[in-house]
Formats: C-alpha cells, structure tokens, sequence
C-alpha cells in the first residue's frame, strides 16, 4: 500500500514520474520562468538545484513582507483541481491559518493526506518598483505547487525545508495578487520518510495513517509564506567559517553573488570591542574574506554571545547589504571526546519533536520559546532535531540560548527490503534534502553534528518477514554515498546517523561519532530494569569493540509514562519506572568517558499515528508532558543534570 487513498499502484507512479523530472527535491521550471535583466535566469524557476534560501532578514537594500493569517483552504479528494483551474480561485473555500498543519482543524480532515489547495491575496508594496520579488515557503509538507496570478511558479518535493520562486515577472503593482498552492502529503513508498510497504511485507500490527514512523504525518503550510523584495544584482549566498587561535579568531566568508557580478563587497564584523572589516574582491560572482578577530568571545552553551556580520556589495553607498549573527567557535571530534573550542563537551538533553495540540507542526513561536526556556530549566545543553529539520527560528533562536544542536535529515526509518528503483528514489529525495539543510544551516554556531538518518533498518518494524538477502549491503552503499556527499558540502562538522541499538555497524561505523538508541527496559527487557542495565552494560562493551575509540551519543532511551500514574515499585507506564530507567541509563552511561552525550527520548509527549502501541495516539515517552508539564523524570533529570559541571 503506498497511501491512504486507495489510488491504484500509486506507489508505482511517482518513481517514474520523478525520473522523469530527473532531479528530486528541485524546483521545477513553471511557465513564470523568467530571465533577470542581466540574462541570469532565477534559479528558482529554472530546475537547478536549489539556492540556499539565505533567511530574509531585512536590511537598508531588502524588504520582507510575512503572508502569515488567515487563507482560502479547500481540500481536493478527487483531485479535481488542477483539471477545474483552482489556481485561479477556489470555488468552495473555508478559512485556514498560514502557517498550521490542517489536521487538527477540521474533522474531516484529520487523516487527510491527499491534496489541498491554499488561496491568499496581496498588494505589492509600491516601493517595490523594479526590485526583484521573491515568494518564500518556510516549508510544505510534503509536495507543493504554487500558481501566483493563474501562472505555475514551480513545484518542490519534500517537507521541512524551504523554498523561493522569483516572481518579479509574474507580480503585478497596483493591483491584487492572487496566490494559490497545492499542497499533499501522501504517504508513499518512494518517499522520504516512506510508508510500509503492506503489499510485499506482512505486518503483525497496524497502524493508522500507516507510516514507517513514530509521528503524526501532519500536513500543510507548516512555517510562513513570506514576500521578499531584493536588488536585482544581490548577495545569493554567504558561507562562514570560523577559527580559533589563542585569543584571536578568525572568521572566513565565501559570498556567491549574482548575476555573475564582479566588484568589491565588504564584510564587517561587529560586537566587538571595535568592528573589524575586510573588503572582498568578487570576480564572476564568487568572492572570499579572511577577518580576525582580537580577544575574540567564543561561542559556547555557557557564553553563546554572538557577533554580527555584515556583507555589503558595491562601493561608496551599498547596493545591497545583508546581515545576519554569527558565532565564533570549532567544532571537531579527536580520540573518543566532541571537541568545542578545544574543550571536551557532554551533550545533555533530548530528542524532541515540533509538536503541538492544534497547531500540529505549524510553526508556534510561544512553544518554541517555552521549549528553550524549558531546557535551560532543566540543565540541558543540547537538543537533537529529531527527525527532521525543524523551523529557521529555532535554530537562529537555538544560537543564541547555546543549545548544541544534532541536526538530522528527514530520513527516518528507512529501510532496504525494498525495489532498488525505489531505495534510489528516496536516496535522490534524501541528498537533495541534505544538500538543502546544508546550504540553510552551515552557518549555525549551534549545529555541531549532521544526523543523516535515524534508525535505518534492513526492514520494517512489525513484520515477519526475513530482511531480504544483500539489505545490509544496499544500505551500506547508500550510507557511502550519503556520507561523502555530507562531507562534500561541509568539512567543518562531524557526520553520524543514529542507529537503534547499534544497527548494523557498517553503516553506523561510517561516522565520525557513534550514534545509537537503546530501550532496554522498555522494548527490550520489558520491566526489568536489573536486565536492562546489565544489557546495556554488554551494549556498551559491543560499540567498543566494534567501533575502536569514536566517540558515543545515546540518542535516545526512555520509557512510555501516563502523567499522574504512580507505582511503588515502579512498573511501566508510571513517573516513577520512567525516572528510573532514565537515571539508570545516566549513572551507567556516565561511567564510560568514551559516551559523550545522552538524549533521552523525548523532551514532550507527542502525537503519533493510532496503534496499540500508542495510549491515546500519543507517544509518552515525554519527559514533560504534550502542554509542557514535567513529570518526575524532569525533576530527576535536573538533579541528575545539576551535579555536573558543565
Ligand atoms: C525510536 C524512534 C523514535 C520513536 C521511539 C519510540 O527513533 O522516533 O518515537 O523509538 O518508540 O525507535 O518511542
């Protein structure tokens, strides 16, 4: 089964349908497609791989406008809309607020993945005139189609992540501007993340929706559409990379220009005592600067102090100018120790999830900020983006509370029992998806390791079938590839995917970092918390010897508790089996100095599909609950936590 539609093969289809378009995760060419003045044209709309969508900050030279409220929403369970030219107005809309996921709004939509269509209108800002206009997706889970004014813009596949069209062409002044997208999330097997597949694989639970996962497929607009207005000639791109040397730092900026343009940019960095600048010479677009910085203040989760950069292009009065925060700090692993600043680190903290009653995973500042402040409540130190790239704001807001940031990839719960057509569509989904999450958060201070998957296995959770014979094999060669692909785009970060109890080590051994979950007294060894921490003793010896002196996170451990139930002696389900196994797991993994971190699973309650495994399709492996309220495991956790020293 490829989705929850019933649509016949539609498993199938898709595959071919995107070799057809030859790239996966690209925008694709609309009939908007247009040229810049200069011949240049957008890569947005030209099926290039994407631009690093540089975060819209606002500037002297670049405007923003936030589409964020209420839209036209219409869901299209017959898939009529295109066919019916819903990209020139719904016919039979209701209101939805941008952004949110639709599930939790409308009843019948609740455990709708098919296609819906979303309508807003605006007014260019005057001031605009003869500007470049950009639209900008936060993200669109899963596949989005956007028309603006009747015309296609483009397309893009794959959630979480943004995307910009140029519509400078197709805008309209004086006049309103009619914005229609097509989003759907249909759970299918070529996909990442990917459905079972129940035509192949016999299961001995169900699940509803049917994922491959342990989330709610929520869906929608799930982060701010914004209208953005820059230079024609403009800052693309800039890539920072910083250095320490005794007291002085250095801060190198690669700026990609467009247009092929050549002239002298600046680059300043300020909040220090003085600021410090550095003119670079662009030649055919491309350009590259070296500053350093005097008793310079790294960055850290005890002094997450930030400096400002600055790129102006041109000279005398800027033509365009781009700022964003930066901080100063390495990152590298050396022996079985993550170093930050030359020091080692110990990560404390959670796996967690962008999860909320009603906003689904829409982006909801209030929660994000009370989930940080929560964290530094709790004496966490870091946070990993399980299991997908979460929201731009939380990683700009992650710098500058200091988290120590795991940074993982959509890829979760992949599996190798199926077609190789199929396990190469998801590979081209999960590369271009890496390739984007590079280009959007290379320059966070807080991301100190990429994830490039969580728990890969040979095959699914929950079926009786043996794993197909070369499953381990498939996946070694695709981990290959994906690690030297991560290492391609950036050789400043360690790499790891995260495995669950060890995985098979040749793929988890490809890290630069061990990476592993483990649920002893949970899934394994089911209430014996005696069992569980001599197995866990035997887990630790087996990473050690199969994986030399790599330093070790345990990602996640934990156990399911209903908040308000008690047990003496602690049983599962009750706060008090779940602090006690998170202590557990601690004290023991405290004492290897080889295990660098320990997340456990998961900061908050969270939504999940329907099962017998899930009370109330919650996932309660929470440390505080959905609304953020602490079980016992957070108390224990802080005095845990407390009595380190860093
Ligand atoms: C792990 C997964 C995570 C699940 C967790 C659990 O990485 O997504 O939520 O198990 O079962 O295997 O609680």
């Amino acid at each position: 089964m490829s989705d929850q539609s019933g649509r016949p093969e539609a498993g199938v289809l898709p595959v071919t349908r995107r070799q057809a378009m030859g790239a996966l995760g690209v925008l694709t060419a609309g009939s908007a497609a247009a040229s810049t003045a200069r011949g240049e044209t957008p890569a947005a709309v030209s099926g290039k791989a994407p631009e690093s969508p540089l975060y819209p900050h606002e500037s002297p030279t670049r405007a923003t406008r936030d589409l964020s409220g209420l839209w036209s929403f219409q869901l299209d369970p017959t898939d009529a809309g295109e066919q019916g030219r819903w990209f020139d107005g719904l016919p039979s809309p209701r209101r939805i607020p941008v952004p949110c996921s639709w599930n939790d709004l409308f009843d019948d939509a609740a455990d709708y993945f098919d296609a819906a269509w979303y309508e807003t209108e605006f007014q260019l800002d005057p001031g605009w005139a003869g500007r470049r206009v950009w639209l900008r997706f936060g993200s669109a889970v899963y596949h989005a189609k956007a028309w603006l004014n009747g015309q296609l813009l483009g397309e893009h596949m794959g959630g979480h992540l943004p995307f910009a069209f140029d519509v400078t062409s197709v805008a309209r002044p004086g006049q309103a501007n009619r914005l229609v997208v097509r989003v759907e999330n249909r759970l299918e097997l070529d996909r990442v993340p990917a459905t079972p597949d129940r035509r192949t694989a016999r299961f001995y639970q169900e699940d509803y929706p049917q994922t491959a996962y342990d989330f709610f497929p929520y869906a929608g607009l799930h982060r701010p559409v914004l209208l953005m207005s820059t230079p024609d000639v403009h800052l693309r791109d800039v890539t920072v990379t910083t250095g320490l040397s005794g007291a002085t730092g250095s801060v190198e900026v690669a700026l990609a220009v467009s247009g092929g343009w050549s002239g002298r940019a600046m680059a300043t960095v300020s909040g220090g005592p003085q600021p410090v600048s550095v003119p670079v010479e662009v030649r055919g677009g491309r350009g590259e600067g070296r500053l350093s910085l005097p008793s310079v203040r790294p960055w850290g989760p005890s002094d997450p102090f930030l400096y400002k950069l600055e790129i102006a292009l041109g000279e005398g009065t800027p033509f365009d100018v781009y700022a964003m925060k930066i901080g100063v700090r390495t990152v590298e692993v050396r022996g079985s120790q993550i170093l930050l600043n030359g020091q080692p680190v110990l990560l404390k903290g959670f796996g967690k999830h962008e999860d909320f009653p009603i906003h689904g995973k829409g982006l909801d500042l209030p929660v994000l900020v009370r989930d940080f402040e929560l964290l530094k409540w709790i004496g966490a130190n870091s946070f990993r983006t399980s299991h997908y790239p979460y929201a731009e704001e939380a990683m700009m807001l992650a710098d500058e509370y200091g988290f120590l940031v795991i940074a993982e990839t959509p890829g979760v719960s992949l599996v190798f029992m199926d077609p190789p057509e199929v396990i190469e569509a998801r590979y081209r989904q999960l590369e271009a998806d890496l390739t984007a999450i590079v280009a959007r958060d290379k320059n966070h201070p807080c991301v100190i390791l990429w994830s490039l998957a969580n728990e890969p296995i040979p095959k699914p959770f929950h079926t009786t079938n043996e794993a197909p014979a070369g499953a381990v094999e498939a996946g070694t060669t695709f981990f290959a590839r994906l690690f030297a692909h991560a290492r391609s785009l950036d050789r400043t970060r360690p790499v790891a995917l995260v495995s669950v109890h060890n995985g098979p080590p040749e793929w988890v051994g490809q890290g630069d970092v061990i990476c592993t979950n483990s649920y002893n007294g949970w899934y394994a060894a089911s209430g014996r918390l005696d069992v569980a921490a001599q197995t866990l003793e035997r887990e630790l010896e087996a990473l050690r010897a199969r994986h030399g002196d790599k330093p070790v996170i345990f990602t996640e451990f934990g156990a399911d508790a209903l908040a308000g139930m008690h047990a003496q002696p602690p049983e599962m389900w009750s706060e008090e089996y779940q602090a006690d196994l998170i202590e557990l797991y601690w004290r023991t993994l405290r004492k290897h100095p080889y295990v660098v971190g320990a997340h456990p699973w998961a900061f908050a309650d969270f939504k999940t599909p329907q099962s017998i495994m899930r009370v109330g399709a919650l996932n309660q492996k929470g440390v505080f609950t959905r609304d953020r309220r602490p079980k016992l495991a957070a108390t224990r956790l802080k005095a845990l936590w407390g009595a380190e020293r860093s």
